[in-house]
């Protein structure tokens, strides 16, 4: 499995992507492509695909994941 990682790493990753782009708030699909694929490649080795994933996360369906929404990933993450 991936490298455990603290509330604040989690934060701290997903503010650096979400600066990116656009919102400095919100991950875009891109922005949250690159954050799995740099941090957590571990995630797409599964049957779920980036698409797939980020229809999950995105629970409000405005083609951004918030950091509340991001944080269905970090539960992910942490089993
Ligand atoms: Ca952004
Ligand atoms: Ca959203």
């Amino acid at each position: 499995m991936s490298a455990q990682k603290s509330p604040a790493e989690l934060k701290s990753i997903f503010e650096k992507y979400a600066a990116k782009e656009g919102d400095p708030n919100q991950l875009s699909k891109e922005e949250l492509k690159q954050l799995i694929q740099t941090e957590f490649p571990s995630l797409l080795k599964g049957p779920s695909s980036l698409d797939d994933l980020f229809q999950e996360l995105d629970k409000n369906r405005d083609g951004e994941v918030s950091f509340e929404e991001f944080q269905v990933l970090v539960k992910k993450i942490a089993q």
